[in-house]
């Protein structure tokens, strides 16, 4: 005897680059913190991506010190993720030389995520390598 189960409905990837494709497809949602940033009405802009494929790009305008971002279902399960963000210190409204820009792995989950990125004062800070995602 031979039974048929019905498929689930594909995943919804359009949040997420398919040539992750290969990676296990369970998704799992990130939320991003942080205090001390020295930037009220500046734009703090970050980037979470894997290998070099770019994940999510978002940004904020400053209201106060901290930042906060939360997405649905945006990170792999098991892949190894990196954090670019920046505060757009130079008032560019891009991230370029002279604004305060971090790079930070942030390795692989197993469930839904929190993180706090906190502002360091870290001159001369990385903005050649955290621009490279925006
Ligand atoms: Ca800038």
């Amino acid at each position: 005897m031979i039974l048929w189960l019905a498929c689930a409905e594909p995943l919804d990837t359009a949040t997420v680059d398919s040539s992750l494709d290969s990676a296990p497809q369970v998704l799992h949602d990130l939320a991003v913190t942080g205090d001390n940033y020295p930037h009220i009405g500046q734009i703090v802009g970050i980037s979470v991506h894997a290998a070099g494929v770019v994940a999510i790009q978002d940004s904020m305008v400053l209201s106060d010190n901290s930042i906060a971002f939360s997405w649905e279902d945006v990170l792999r399960d098991g892949v190894e993720y990196t954090v670019d963000w920046y505060a757009d210190n130079n008032d560019s409204g891009a991230c370029d030389d002279g604004d305060h820009a971090w790079v930070r792995g942030i390795g692989a989950f197993t469930s839904d995520a929190q993180i706090v990125l906190d502002h360091v004062n870290a001159a001369p800070y990385d903005y050649d390598a955290a621009c490279d995602t925006f």
